[in-house]
Parts: C-alpha cells; sequence; structure tokens
C-alpha cells in the first residue's frame, strides 16, 4: 500500500553516479515501519559503484566545480533549498513512509531543516572570516600571515535513519559550501529522502559528480567500501558509537580526518523551582519525540525529591495523551520504532527493567490495534522508575519512547548523577535560579547544555558529543573548519 507515498521516480530507488541514476546489480527491500510493507526495491551499490562515484567526485572536483567562487556555491545551495521546498510534499510523503515518522513531524522538523540546512551555510560561507596576524620578525620589519580555505576533496557522508533528510543535508550543506564534492550512503532503512534529494541537486544545475549517493548497509557493504576506499578525503558520520569506532579503524591507514556525531544517554535535572508547565510539555518531547528516536532524547531524568511524584504523574498523564497511530493521520503524534529488530532491542530493555525490579509507570509493551499496524513496529511510551544507577537501561542507550525518572536531593548529588555516564552528548537543566541554571550548565560534561528547553537549535552554535558521544563539533563556522582545509601563507614584508 505504501508504494503512493513516496514520488513514482523513487518507487525503484536507484543509486546517483555523475549526474545519473544507476540501479545495476542487487537490490535490497525498504520496508514501511508502520504496517511492514514494502515501500520500494533499492539498488545496492557494490564496489565498482562506489569506485564510480569517487572517480566522478574526484573528476568534478577538477572540473568546473572547482573553478566556484563562494558566492557561485552559495548561489546554487540557495536554489537546493528552493528546490527542496518545491517539492516539500513529496519529501515528507516518502520520510514519513521511510521512518514511520508522522506527517505532521516531518513537515514540521525534518524537510524544513533540510532547506534551512541549505541556507544556513550559504550565509555562513559568505560571511566566514579568515585568521590574519602580523608578525614581528628579529630584523625588526614584519611578515603577514593570513589563512586561505580550500575543500578538503571529496567527503564520504554516512547517516542514520531517525531523522534522514535532516541529518544528511547537515553534513551536505556545508561540504558543498566549501567545495568539496560529496558520495552520500542514507543508512539503508531509509533510502528514499536521498534519492529525492538527488533529483533536485540535478534539477538545480549541480554540476556532475558533485554530489553522489550510494545506497546499502554498513559492515561487508557500501558503508565499508566507502570508508575504507583509499580516494575519499574524509568521513563525516552520524550513528551509533559502536559503528563509529569501526569506521575510525577503517579510516586510520588513510589517516583520514573523521567528524562524528555518535549516541547519547542523555541526562534531565529537574528543579523543584522550575516552571512546572513548561517543563512537563517540553519533556514529553524530550522522552517521546520520533518515538524516542533521536540522539538527544533525555532517556534519564533526575527531578528534585519535593516534586517528583508530581513529574511521575504528570508525566504519565503526557504519554497517556500521545496519539499512536498512521502516520499519515494529522493527529497522529507517535509513529512506530524503525524496524523489528530495533523494537526487540527496545523490547529487551523493558523486560530487563521488569526483572531488575523496575516500576513500569505506564508502558512496557506493544499497542494493539486490530489492524495492519499490528504487522508494524509499534511499542508504547513507556515510563520506568526504580532501577538502581548501575541497571543497563540507565547506562546504555536505547533509542525508545522511554525514560527512567530518579530522585535527587542536593544539587551536587544530581550532578554527579547526571555526569556518570560514558556517553555526553546533550543535557537540560530546569530551573528558575539563574544562578543555578549556569552554574550546572558548566558542570555537565557534554558538548550541548538547554536550559528550560530541549532541542532548540541554532545552526551557527557548535554541535557535537565528548567520551561516546562522538569526535569535532559541527555547525557555523566549526563545519567549515571540517569541511575545509585551511593553507597559512607567510610573507615576509
Ligand atoms: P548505525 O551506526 O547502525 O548506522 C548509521 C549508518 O552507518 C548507516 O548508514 C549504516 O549503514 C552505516 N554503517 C553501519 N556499519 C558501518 C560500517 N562498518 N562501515 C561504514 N558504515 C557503516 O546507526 P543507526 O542505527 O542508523 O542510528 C541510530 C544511532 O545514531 C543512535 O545511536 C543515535 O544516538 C545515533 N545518532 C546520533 C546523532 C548525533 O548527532 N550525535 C544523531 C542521530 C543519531
Ligand atoms: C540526533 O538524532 C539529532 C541530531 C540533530 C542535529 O544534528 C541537528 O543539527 O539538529
Amino acid at each position: 500500500m505504501a508504494t503512493d507515498l513516496i514520488s513514482t521516480a523513487t518507487a525503484k530507488l536507484s543509486n546517483f553516479v555523475d549526474g545519473q541514476f544507476v540501479s545495476d546489480g542487487p537490490e535490497f527491500d525498504d520496508i514501511n515501519p508502520a504496517d511492514g510493507s514494502l515501500i520500494a526495491r533499492v539498488a545496492e551499490a557494490g564496489p565498482e559503484v562506489v569506485d564510480a562515484a569517487v572517480v566522478a567526485a574526484r573528476r568534478a572536483l577538477g572540473g568546473e566545480w572547482g573553478g566556484y567562487g563562494v558566492r557561485q556555491r552559495a548561489a546554487l545551495l540557495y536554489k537546493i533549498a528552493d528546490g527542496i521546498e518545491a517539492r516539500f510534499d513529496e519529501f515528507v510523503r516518502a520520510e514519513s513512509a521511510d521512518t514511520g515518522k508522522p506527517v505532521a513531524l516531518a513537515s514540521r522538523l525534518d524537510v524544513p531543516r533540510a532547506a534551512a540546512n541549505f541556507r544556513a551555510f550559504a550565509d555562513v560561507i559568505k560571511t566566514a572570516s579568515l585568521e590574519g596576524f602580523e608578525t614581528e620578525t628579529p630584523d625588526g620589519k614584519h611578515a603577514l600571515n593570513y589563512a586561505v580555505r580550500k575543500p578538503i576533496g571529496v567527503v564520504g557522508i554516512i547517516t542514520p535513519w531517525n531523522l534522514p533528510i535532516l541529518l544528511l543535508t547537515w553534513k551536505v550543506a556545508p561540504a558543498l559550501a566549501c567545495g568539496n564534492a560529496v558520495i552520500v550512503k542514507p543508512s539503508e532503512e531509509t533510502p528514499a529522502t536521498a534519492t529525492l534529494l538527488a533529483e533536485v541537486m540535478r534539477d538545480a544545475g549541480v554540476p556532475n559528480g558533485v554530489f553522489n549517493v550510494v545506497h546499502g548497509f554498513g559492515e561487508g557493504s557500501t558503508g565499508e567500501h566507502l570508508v575504507s576506499h583509499p580516494g575519499i578525503d574524509a568521513i563525516t558520520f552520524t550513528g551509533e558509537s559502536r559503528t563509529g569506532a569501526a569506521i575510525m579503524k577503517a579510516c586510520a591507514p588513510g589517516v583520514k580526518p573523521v567528524s562524528f556525531e555518535l549516541g547519547g544517554k542523555n541526562a534531565a535535572i529537574i528543579f523543584a523551582d522550575c516552571d512546572r508547565d513548561e517543563t512537563i510539555q517540553q519533556m514529553s518531547d524530550a522522552v517521546f519525540l520520533n518515538t524516542g528516536q533521536v540522539c538527544l532524547c533525555a532517556e534519564r531524568v533526575y527531578v528534585q525529591r519535593p516534586i517528583f511524584d508530581w513529574f511521575v504523574s504528570a508525566m504519565k498523564e503526557k504519554a497517556e495523551g500521545l496519539n499512536i497511530g498512521w502516520p499519515a493521520d494529522k493527529a497522529t503524534n507517535m509513529g512506530p520504532l524503525i524496524s523489528k529488530a530495533h523494537r526487540e532491542k527496545v523490547l529487551s530493555y523493558f523486560r530487563m527493567a521488569r526483572e531488575l525490579g523496575a516500576t513500569v509507570v505506564i508502558g512496557g509493551g506493544v499497542p494493539e490495534f486490530g489492524d495492519a499496524r499490528d504487522n508494524g513496529f509499534y511499542v508504547q511510551p513507556t515510563i520506568l522508575t526504580g532501577l538502581p544507577e548501575s541497571s543497563p537501561c540507565v547506562k546504555e542507550e536505547i533509542f525508545g519512547p522511554v525514560c527512567h525518572i530518579a530522585p535527587f536531593d542536593s544539587e551536587e548529588e544530581a550532578v554527579a548523577m547526571a555526569n556518570d555516564t560514558a556517553y555526553g552528548l546533550a543535557a537540560s537543566i530546569w530551573t528558575n535560579d539563574l544562578k543555578r541554571a549556569h552554574r550546572v550548565s558548566r558542570r555537565m560534561n557534554v558538548g550541548i547544555t538547554w536550559v528550560n528547553c530541549w532541542f532548540l537549535r541554532d545552526l551557527r552554535t557548535p554541535f557535537g558529543g565528548v567520551g561516546l558521544s562522538g569526535i569535532g563539533r559541527e555547525g557555523g563556522v566549526h563545519s567549515l573548519n571540517f569541511y575545509s582545509e585551511l593553507n597559512n601563507i607567510c610573507i615576509r614584508l
């Protein structure tokens, strides 16, 4: 039933190499997680397709694209953003079909952000400054040092399935802004919007070979071919920490630069003086948005004891109010998980929580619909309490609509619990005490701290994590610093 949900041009999802759609070789299924139906067949890119993409990308760097100035590149990025918006509904349908996410969410978050990513980096590259130093020399004369930016070359971009077009364009846009050629490998679970983006690139007049898409799996497949290809100059990756480790190993022999945005086990600290209505409203999103499949989601919630009972029951009420349904239904605000295998993983944590004596405040199982959604991969929104901090449910990333809520008494205790993790992506602090907000934020061992908000983005700010959550920062000028090489020129005056 779901083939009508995506563009007819993508009913068979092809690789895009050197400006052409190519689909020889083996195929795999693209499945709709809402009902388990087949959306499309996808062409898997073998080593020869990856190789052709690398050759095309290198040729593009030495051709017309290599001669584009900053203003020309920025104008092209604007045109790509316009092209995404011109096909807005197709992108929304394709993204919703691939992920099961509500069309309401894809329309509000994923697709607008894809267009915004291109505009943001067009603006960043046009306005970015470069370093310059006047240096004193021993003879009393001077030298002038200044840096120029050059593309790194061919950038491999590997992305996950949770926010497919948002995360892919978050990397493609700065890479193109800096003048690179890219080969993107979207997740095997969500190949559709990257394929649509190839059509947008072609129609916007992006020169052949500048943007290539190769579909396939990770280990032993397209992802591995890409990261180990000697013609790739840098790898930027978003996904699981374990995959990041494997990619790092593959990049080591060529000493290829990597930028990694990896997993999280993010803490929220709710102080008793918070604005209760606002906090509960936004914490519901922080736990359940995108069925909890956002790397920034709060799976560990620490609540000051005087408001602990209130918070648990208010979150339970929020979970009860979620509309779990068909993604196309405008009233739906929670869809399925991405796949059967991922649901098994999430359910295994629910089982483990029960075995370890957790209180399951709500959820913990699979909803029943009595229609085709029973063939999909839904789980109930779930709230747990009463687990020891050492429990796997509190230590490991579950990546589902679930949180564990624990009480704390002092600020010191909350900070210690929040920081007791191998991850370090994001934290949120909920308080009306300004001094405490500043004090606690600085003590979070993470890349991003939100105060009285969550997932509020300004695309110019540094984004990334510490520990198992990643390497490097992207966003604004930080992206330019990864996607370009700075060449310092020293001139004796
Ligand atoms: P994943 O690591 O399984 O897969 C991500 C991508 O890597 C896919 O395209 C996959 O095919 C590819 N891949 C897998 N093994 C590979 C290998 N050996 N070599 C090359 N490529 C390989 O991640 P996922 O399950 O798709 O996504 C969920 C994970 O992503 C979660 O851990 C989540 O926290 C993380 N994530 C992090 C951020 C962030 O910004 N920090 C954002 C989104 C998702
Ligand atoms: C993880 O699932 C979300 C990552 C978000 C971003 O990288 C972003 O730029 O908003």
